[in-house]
């Protein structure tokens, strides 16, 4: 990611040109270029789009902000009015639950993300707390439902009747944190449209699907809400009095990834190639970074390019004198959180088709070409 700076960041209109891959047409499933992301915070052209539907027109005259459920006085707010409260900016790195579905073997069902389906921006809008308390949440709302403008019926099973919107709740202690946004703005702009304008939901440390686009409807609950994303879709298998049951997924699990090489790059022998990438957690932060370029035998420690900053991804390098002998290697790369914890060795089959955390192999071929 370092290495190639200058072309990237001298450039507007090859960074422009990067572009990003189309995993599904319509709805939008955009896959950003992960290789070829230079900075920090992703350019917004370059941020992955997850949709489920397709993108809703709203405007800001017609916007309206709907707060009410369990709590004393339901409101409305304009898009004016919620522009005219103060505001936090705040950078957040969100990552789809099923980014890197490509790499489970056999193959799943889904959207075969690669290592796109993650980026990272800044974000300015209120705090979702400011609005609860001025509409009074109930003290025994356990959950808070954000509802996006966006509808249709989903083709997997089981099937609802009706069409649904994108709908997705939050436990109480999340919504009242000071990180979740109603946001209005993406790095300094507009929120685009693919990307939920005029207003979203932005969850910090949440897996992307908390993070409502076209958010039209805020409404607090006092039973858990048992909505066709949380139940059906975007859930795993946990375990209560040592039986299996179905919870929603919520917070992002640690990850690193290697952006360069790509995978069977083909590099020269006995160079210097820096490896780079970038790692990520939920509710921790992530403090070090181990790669291994034979496989996962030994591991040699990589540097951070960002500092620790909650909820946001951490850059990373390495610099690795390449082997003399020509062949392929596989590169790895593991994160380790502030608790001492590492990724797991495998994927987590409790977790389904989501939650693809193990160090990802990158294989790579070193020598002149690939049959050397
Ligand atoms: N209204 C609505 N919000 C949504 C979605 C959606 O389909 N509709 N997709 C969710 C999912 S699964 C993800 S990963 C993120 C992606 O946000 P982005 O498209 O801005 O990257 O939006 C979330 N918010
Ligand atoms: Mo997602």
């Amino acid at each position: 990611m370092e290495g190639s700076k200058a072309r990237y960041v001298d450039n507007t209109s090859q960074l422009f040109s990067a572009g990003l891959t189309i995993r599904q047409k319509e709805p939008k499933n955009l896959e950003a270029p992960f290789d070829r992301i230079d900075s920090y915070l992703t350019p917004t052209e370059l941020f992955y789009i997850r949709s489920h539907f397709p993108t809703p027109a709203l405007d800001h005259a017609s916007y309206k902000l709907r707060i009410g459920g369990a709590v004393r006085s339901p409101f409305a707010l304009s898009y004016d009015e919620l522009r005219n409260m103060p505001s936090e900016t705040r950078v957040a790195t969100l990552e789809c639950a099923g980014n890197s579905r490509v790499f489970l073997v056999p193959q799943v069902q889904g959207a075969q993300w690669e290592l796109g389906a993650v980026s990272n921006a800044e974000w300015t809008g209120v705090p979702l707390r400011v609005l609860l308390e001025r509409a009074g949440l109930a003290e025994d709302a356990c959950e808070i439902v954000l509802e996006g403008a966006d509808r249709g019926t989903p083709k997997e099973e089981p099937v609802p009747p009706v069409p649904i919107s994108y709908t997705w709740s939050l436990p109480r202690t999340k919504a009242l944190r000071s990180e979740v946004l109603i946001a209005y703005q993406m790095n300094g702009r507009e929120l685009p449209r693919d990307h939920g304008f005029p207003v979203r939901a932005i969850v910090p440390g949440h897996y992307g699907m908390a993070s409502v686009k076209w958010l039209t409807g805020i409404q607090a609950v006092r039973e858990p809400f048992h909505g066709y994303w949380q139940t059906s879709d975007y859930a795993y298998w946990a375990e209560m009095e040592g039986k299996p049951v179905r919870r929603a997924l919520g917070e992002m699990q640690l990850k690193s990834e290697i952006a360069r090489p790509r995978v069977y790059e083909t590099l020269a022998p006995n160079r210097i190639y820096t490896i780079s990438g970038a790692a990520w957690a939920g509710e921790t932060d992530v403090t070090e970074i181990a790669v291994s370029t034979d496989g996962g035998r030994t591991w040699t420690e990589a540097e951070f390019v960002d500092p620790v900053r909650r909820h946001a991804w951490r850059r990373w390098k390495l610099d690795w004198l390449t082997p003399k002998e020509p062949g392929q290697y596989t590169l790895l790369a593991r994160a380790k959180d502030a608790a001492g914890v590492i990724q797991p060795d495998k994927h987590d089959r409790n977790y389904g088709t989501y939650v693809i955390n193990h160090p990802l192999p990158i294989e790579v071929f070193v020598g002149d070409s690939r049959g050397s």
